[in-house]
């Protein structure tokens, strides 16, 4: 078996954004399989949990808890046309753990939040749809900004996207995941919203997201429109999750392009080596002396090895450039911005 990528991805919403709901949906969507991608819990335990869960909401109307202070955490296997490419990590906190307190007096769970936010390939920020159901006017956004945690999610994004770039580490990509998106009115015959208005609306909210040397997408999804029973349930029919997979697909797919641009610069670096080495053998005296002799043992030596390196990397370089040139297709209809901008790689089917 190849060795497995180990990818990071860390979610913040505020408390009933939707965040546990989607993790159920987004599991059951992908332990099926969309686009021949799938993910599978690595502990059978938790496969069983969350599998449950689904089943509670699908056929009873059960819908989840609201997530106490310990956060669930996930590792699944995440496969594409069955072979097994990533372990993802993932854990799923309480809305309230992104505005508690840290330190001898705060909540562990929001120190282990913020850990994990600074060393996550992909930040999903997931905002509650019920905010975007109409557009969203200037009269309107500082109550929504407190209501979906949006100065919160801004200073901990900030602080590690300085940190990072300070420290010359790559920065995370970033989804911003509106859920119940099937409250927003899309087909509304007096206004009907589109994607690049909610887009604004976020750029608005969350400026952060949309600065120099970023990727963020912007990802509408739905678990379906949950109509509510007597009791407190859902009706089960109205389980119908939409567009779940894309978040996952999207941070996959710049992992996978990050992973092939740092190996095109070690190769470009290793390439500068092997140029160096081959000048010190060139610059040699000619003739059989022992000196000679042992510098060019020693150097054909180096040569080996920069060449075994050279393969391993472009082995890897390789297979990012192939997972990432299939997924991006699969990304068409999703708004990607780099740098606030949209992202050129997407809707041209090149990775
Ligand atoms: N219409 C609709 N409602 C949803 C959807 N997803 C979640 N909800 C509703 O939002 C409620 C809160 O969802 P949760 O998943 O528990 O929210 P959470 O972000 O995990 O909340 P905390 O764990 O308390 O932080 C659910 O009980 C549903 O009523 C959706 O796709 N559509
Ligand atoms: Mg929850």
């Amino acid at each position: 078996m190849t060795e497995l990528h180990e990818i990071g991805l860390s979610t913040m919403g505020a408390p009933g954004a939707g965040k546990t709901t989607y993790l159920l949906a987004l599991y059951a969507a992908m332990s099926r399989g969309a686009e021949h991608c799938t993910l599978h819990e690595a502990d059978r335990n938790s496969d069983v949990v969350l599998a449950d869960a689904w089943r509670d909401l699908g056929e009873r109307g059960r819908l989840p808890e609201p997530t106490n202070t310990v956060p669930h955490s996930h590792t699944f296997v995440y496969a594409r046309e069955m072979r097994p490419l990533a372990r993802l990590h993932w854990a799923d906190y309480r809305g309230g753990a992104l505005p508690s307190f840290v330190g001898p007096d705060g909540s562990p769970d929001a120190e282990q939040l913020l850990w994990e936010i600074s060393t996550a390939h992909g930040l999903l920020l997931i905002l509650d749809g019920e905010h975007f159901r109409k557009p969203l006017g200037r009269e309107r956004r500082e109550a929504v900004a407190r209501e979906t945690l949006t100065q919160q999610m801004s200073t901990v994004v900030t602080d590690t996207l300085t940190t990072r770039t300070g420290a010359g580490r790559p920065l995370p990509s970033l989804t911003l995941v509106v859920t119940k998106a099937d409250v927003i009115d899309w087909t509304g015959t007096d206004a009907p919203r589109r994607l690049t208005d909610l887009a604004d609306e976020l750029r608005a909210l969350l400026p952060v997201a949309f600065s120099p040397g970023v990727t963020t997408a912007v990802c509408p999804v739905s678990v379906g429109s949950l109509e509510r029973t007597a009791d407190g349930g859902v009706l089960p029919d109205s389980v119908n999750p939409t567009d779940v997979h894309l978040p996952v697909l999207f941070h996959l797919a710049c992992f996978y392009r990050r992973e092939r641009e740092e190996l095109d610069a070690r190769l470009a670096a290793l390439r500068t080596d092997r140029g160096g080495a081959r000048r010190e053998w060139a610059a040699l005296p000619a003739g059989a002396g022992r000196g000679p002799r042992r510098a060019r043992e020693r150097l054909a030596v180096r040569l080996q090895e920069l060449d075994r390196r050279e393969a391993t990397m472009k082995h890897w370089r390789d297979h990012c450039d192939a997972e990432s040139a299939a997924l991006v297709p699969m990304l068409r209809h999703v708004p990607v911005f780099e740098g606030g901008r949209p992202a050129t790689w997407i809707g041209t089917h090149r990775g």
